[in-house]
């Protein structure tokens, strides 16, 4: 098969100074950060769904694509799902991105039967096992999508119809079995349409309590068929429905604890799906983070003024300094990785687009990692959180702390001290300030 990007060579890291839009400025592979190659820090992957099936539409004629894709041939067939195969590991392998993430209907089409589109299926996974064997490349992640079908309308384990719970199941059950089958280090759960339109049509405890049958069904198939890789939920708020359940990073804790999950799902967190929450994306991987529960990211970004999931690419160094600094702080990635799930604008319709935007994401997230590292070795950030806390680390803060005072000691000691005296300032600005240092 000829080459999908024949002009261009494998993207090299060419240092700060570069002028080369193909190459890299600070993403160095081998480079040691905090004694841990970037590669190995970062571990980014490539989204099937937006680099090889985006057709570049937008919200609002979302049929017309306007992107080149020189490879397609503008058929959903299983013929081109197999051509599409060596596209994508040509695009991951000159980008140096060691994983890719897929949905299963995003890889193969859909048949006439469920029958049929599992063969369909497992014929594409071996064309993926081939390539994945060629080149190296891994599979970080696999999700099934339980979404675009019209079946799924009402939502998949949160559906109203039995049936359609039952489907959903026979899905997830031979995308885990795929997963598996090509070594991925992890399976995703998001909640496509598991949210509702309406609560004057919806049972929520019910389906709430659906979601966490079918959680524990697919925990109980990955124990017996042996699946080692990491489960997560990715929280997302709203769209496509109004509400959806698993909305941010605190209400999927709250889910997986209530019904008992906690222990087998950690968080796969998205930037876009944070901010869409109104929250920071710090701020969920804190939650996460403080749960022990922070398992990977999707990287991408929103458009401050726009209030949907445009899926940019992540290119402010602020952002991802920040991602950098409580990512490292909980011990970084280990099973997950920086995922992509980002694309291009519908402007920008060239092959060569995909690559400039994934070059841009990988140098903004490798300045965010050198930053992070040298905010971590410098030194007065963390100190000025410690002392900030320094009350609680002797006398009354650490019997509070190690449960040996009840409301009776602590009003007896306040009789006794009076007014507080002891406040310092916040210093945010100083803080903001700080940071600026090292941008
Ligand atoms: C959609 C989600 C989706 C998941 C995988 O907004 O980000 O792409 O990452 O199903
Ligand atoms: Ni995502
Ligand atoms: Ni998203």
């Amino acid at each position: 098969m000829p080459a999908a990007f024949p002009k261009i060579r494998t993207i090299r890291y060419e240092g700060p100074d570069s002028k080369n839009p193909l190459a890299f400025k600070h993403y160095n592979a081998d480079e040691l950060v905090e004694g841990k190659s970037m590669k190995e820090h970062l571990r980014f992957s490539v989204v099937y769904w937006h680099t090889m099936r985006g057709r570049g539409g937008d919200m609002f004629d979302g049929g017309s694509g306007t992107w080149l894709r020189p490879w397609e041939d503008g058929t959903n067939s299983l013929n081109m799902a197999l051509k599409r195969v060596p596209v994508l590991f040509e695009f991951c392998e000159k980008l140096g991105a060691p994983f890719y993430a897929f949905h299963d209907r995003d890889v193969a089409p859909e048949g006439k039967s469920l029958s049929q589109t599992n063969k369909n299926l497992d014929r594409v996974v071996k064309e993926l096992k081939k390539c994945q064997r060629d080149t190296g490349i891994g599979l970080l992640w696999g999700t099934a999508c339980l979404f675009v079908h019209p079946r799924y309308m009402h939502g998949a384990a949160t559906s109203c119809n039995a049936d359609v719970f039952a489907y959903a199941a026979a899905q997830v059950k031979k995308a885990i079995e795929v997963t598996h089958d090509l070594r991925g280090a992890g399976y995703v759960f998001w909640g496509g349409r598991e949210g509702y339109s309406t609560l004057l049509n919806t049972d929520m405890k019910r389906e709430l309590d659906h979601l966490g049958a079918f959680l524990h069904m697919a925990v109980a198939h990955k124990k017996k068929i042996g699946f080692k890789g990491q489960f997560y939920i990715e929280p997302k708020p709203k769209e496509p429905t109004k509400h959806q359940y698993d909305s941010d990073a605190a209400a999927c804790l709250n889910f997986l604890r209530e019904y008992d999950l906690l222990g087998d799902l950690k968080l796969n967190i998205e930037t876009n799906h944070a901010t869409l929450a109104g929250h920071t994306m710090q701020h969920d991987l804190e939650v996460a983070g403080a749960a022990g529960a922070l398992g990977s990211i999707d990287a991408n970004t929103g458009d401050v003024m726009l209030g949907w999931d445009t899926d940019q690419f992540p290119t402010d160094i602020y952002l991802t300094t920040q991602i950098m600094l409580t990512l490292l702080k909980y011990g970084g990635l280990t099973t997950g990785g920086t995922n992509f799930d980002a694309k291009c604008r519908r402007e920008s319709f060239e092959p060569v687009d995909l690559f400039h935007a994934h070059i841009g994401g990988m140098d903004a997230f490798a300045r965010g990692l050198k930053i992070a590292a040298a905010i971590r070795k410098d030194g007065r950030l963390a100190e000025f959180v410690k002392n900030r806390y320094s009350s609680w680390d002797s006398g009354l803060g650490q019997q509070i702390e190690k449960g040996k005072v009840g409301f009776k000691e602590l009003a007896q000691y306040t009789l006794k001290l009076g007014e507080i005296k002891t406040n310092q300032s916040g210093r945010q600005e100083f803080l903001e300030n700080l940071i600026n240092e090292f941008i």
